[in-house]
């Protein structure tokens, strides 16, 4: 029982700027030390580290207007990670992008949208996680960036987070939400703005994480070279994922998790990769960097028999 063997390269983004639960900034390492790269080896691929991006510390540097803290240094981090990103497809390698907190995503979609738009194709976009991540600073009440990269990306607003300068980076008709269950009331018209689909965690519950992915799947691929996964891990139930800044109760159960990552790796159409949020911190012995690691693994090919 094969796998089609893939050159993947991770790239760590220890960025804590976005959110105000410290420790994310630790997520990569966390993810490193559960054993990612050799577990992706005996599945059969080939995978090489490419280190960690730099980021600011936090205590060095100001976090400027409170609608959006340390928005300047999350815009550099994400600059200089898309362009990581974008190398490493350009190299023929999956990136596989390790966080820190979610406003990295800015980087790591604007990263392979502008590869695969360099070749006149576009991607789709599966987002999945407990919240919905499209506030502007106006929508906020948080002030933290990592509740707004899908405003950035689908060119609500944040101008400074419009790497590569080319909006939307996705067409909403190709962006997912899957697992959503805490938005803010002042977010909810930021989706119907944007006009990407939204599977709630209610959609799961009635009809079964199965269809769900499926259809997710055939409105993210459609049109498209095939799409980026952005996982933030508090999408899983705070029971076995409680590693996180921001948990919800209600979230994917670990066998639903894991369906939804091998019905991914069964059609074939993932381009990249990105595990977001896990705080070692707040973590009970590293189970959410393993659970992490293991739905990697489902991702790209893990198959049980
Ligand atoms: N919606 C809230 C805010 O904007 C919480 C966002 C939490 N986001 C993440 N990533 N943990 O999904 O502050
Ligand atoms: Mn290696
Ligand atoms: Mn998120
Ligand atoms: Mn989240």
């Amino acid at each position: 029982p094969s796998i089609t063997s893939k050159k993947i390269r991770v790239l760590g983004v220890p960025l804590d700027l976005g959110q105000s639960r410290r420790g994310v900034d630790m997520g990569p390492s966390a993810v490193r030390v559960a054993g990612l790269e050799a577990k992706l080896e005996a599945l059969g691929h080939v995978v090489e580290d490419g280190g960690n991006v730099s980021v600011p510390l936090a205590e060095t540097k100001d976090p400027g207007p409170h609608s959006a803290k340390y928005l300047s240094e999350i815009a550099q981090t994400c600059q200089k990670h898309a362009d990581l990103v974008l190398k490493a497809l350009e190299e023929g390698r999956v990136p596989l992008a390790l966080g820190g907190d979610h406003s990295m995503a800015a980087g790591t979609v604007a990263g392979v949208a502008e590869y695969y738009r360099r070749q006149n194709q576009k991607i789709g976009l599966l987002w999945i996680d407990a919240h919905s991540d499209i506030n502007t600073p106006e929508s906020s009440p948080s002030g933290n960036v990592h509740g707004m990269p899908l405003a950035a990306l689908m060119g609500l607003s944040v101008p400074e987070l419009n790497i590569y300068d080319f909006l939307p980076k996705v067409q909403a008709d190709n962006c997912v939400l899957v697992g959503v269950r805490d938005i803010d009331q002042t977010e909810k018209e930021n989706i119907r703005k944007a006009g990407i689909h939204v599977f709630t965690m209610r959609d799961i519950d009635e009809r079964g994480m199965r269809a769900v992915m499926e259809e997710a799947l055939r409105l993210a691929g459609r049109n498209t070279v095939g799409y980026h996964v952005s996982l933030d891990m508090d999408w899983v139930d705070p029971e076995d994922a409680p590693g996180v800044g921001t948990p919800v109760w209600g979230g994917a159960t670990y066998r639903e998790a894991h369906l939804a990552m091998e019905i991914i790796a069964d059609h074939g159409r993932m381009t990249s990769f990105e595990i977001v949020e896990v705080n070692p911190v707040l973590d009970e012995r590293n189970q959410t960097a393993e659970l992490a690691v293991e739905l990697a693994l489902s991702a790209f090919g893990k198959k049980i028999l």
